[in-house]
């Protein structure tokens, strides 16, 4: 039965008819996890109502917008998606803006010929998206891409986001499945496939590489299921019928370039440990290096009596000639909230959107530098103008880690 909801926080909002209960938010703070018999019927209700939207949209043509350095995680769940929705005929297209810079991610596509494209987001900008009826948001709120901004404007409706990081921002869509418990959303796209959404066959191609992804993406969001739960366990049983461990091994195989060693050793030499944290600035890196970024946090948190590690840089994005900050945080430390340290320690920009956010165990943020970004070569205002990043970003987040250091001497 049809219901109108609106949302109440935003009195902006559109009223959206939608399936009674369409919203599927589980996210709500402090709840008391379900026991498994209400997380079964709730999960039947979750893929019924996934199942009325789809049929409900039946025939069209959806964009899927994944973050702008799409992950493991990601890329398998968008797939996933765009195979389930295939059986209501409805056609995808997969498309995030910047780079595969994970090597591993890199070698994930190119061996699974995995259907995500790459754009910029100029020439998203000219791209005709009028022949998209609706648009689904796979692991992201639309917070961590260039391109969904596009799209809103481009009216597109947004029909579907499913994610496992908490609550970014205020979403109207016709299916919302948050569940910032789950450690993967390849997890929920599993869960969705094991209520019948999609049977995988294991003598159908498509099928064995797409849950050869979704294993990756998995393992990838859990530490290779080290920080996995029942669910992921479960999800993981399933997909072993199906996926080629052969194929996930040459996945795991690809090496690490020097690049991402060089800023490896960069954050090994600069990191500064307060408190159990381990807090490293490595300077200006090249967009496709991006990812070394969190593979630098993800070593650093390794070490004896750290049980957090933030390491950030200047990116240079060369296409669109701007840069950024962007750093990451791992900590191993079960209560600490990355989602909540990221938010406290950066605000939000003019715009009121948080520089940053997180997972379970994992976080991320990206700051631009606007108006002293880019234009120039100059040595000594590259390092006057990474000395101020840097020493600015260890104020914020040392006001957390060590609260009576706050106040930085400036002579
Ligand atoms: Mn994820």
């Amino acid at each position: 039965m049809p219901a109108k909801l609106t949302n109440s926080s935003n009195p902006n909002s559109v009223v959206h008819e939608i399936p009674d209960k369409a919203i599927v938010n589980l996210s709500v703070e402090g709840e008391q996890p379900e026991s498994a018999a209400e997380q079964g019927t709730n999960l039947k209700q979750i893929v019924a109502r996934l199942k009325a939207v789809l049929e409900k949209h039946r025939g069209e043509h959806q964009i899927i917008i994944l973050q702008d350095f799409p992950d493991p995680d990601a890329l398998s769940s968008a797939w996933a998606y765009q195979l389930i929705a295939e059986t209501c005929n409805i056609k995808c297209d997969i498309f995030y803006a910047g780079t595969l810079s994970h090597q591993e991610n890199i070698a994930l596509v190119k061996l699974t010929g995995l259907p995500a494209k790459k754009v910029t987001p100029q020439a998203f900008q000219t791209k005709d998206l009028s022949v998209y009826q609706g648009c689904v948001l796979i692991d992201s709120q639309g917070t961590t891409s260039q391109l969904f901004p596009i799209v809103e404007q481009a009216k597109i409706p947004l029909i579907v986001v499913i994610d496992h990081h908490s609550k970014q921002r205020e979403l109207e869509a016709e299916f919302i499945d948050l569940r910032p418990q789950a450690r993967a959303t390849a997890t929920i796209l599993t869960q969705y496939l094991q209520e019948g959404l999609l049977s995988f066959n294991s003598s159908n191609n498509k099928h064995i590489k797409c849950a050869t992804t979704l294993m990756h993406g998995l393992r990838s969001d859990t530490s290779n299921l080290l920080q996995a739960q029942e669910e992921e366990f479960l999800a993981a049983a399933y997909l072993s019928r199906f996926y080629d461990s052969q194929l996930l091994n040459s996945v795991l195989q690809s090496a690490r370039s020097r690049r991402v060693m060089d800023v490896i050793e960069r954050a090994l030499r600069n990191r500064i440990i307060k408190n159990n944290f381990s807090l490293a600035g490595v300077g200006y890196l090249r967009y496709d290096d991006r990812d070394a970024i969190p593979q630098a946090a993800d070593f650093l948190v390794t070490e004896e009596d750290i049980h957090t590690a933030v390491v950030y840089g200047i990116v240079h994005d060369e296409d669109e000639d701007i840069e950024l900050v962007i750093g990451s945080l791992r900590t191993t430390k079960l209560t600490l909230d990355p989602d909540e340290f990221i938010k406290e320690a950066f605000g939000k920009d003019t715009q009121g959107r948080f520089f940053g956010g997180g997972r379970h165990m994992a976080g991320g943020f990206e700051i631009p530098i606007g108006f002293l970004g880019s234009f120039n070569d100059n040595g000594d205002y590259a390092r006057l103008k990474w000395e101020v990043f840097d020493r600015q970003i260890k104020q914020k987040l040392l006001r957390l880690v060590h609260p009576e250091d706050s106040v930085i001497q400036t002579d």
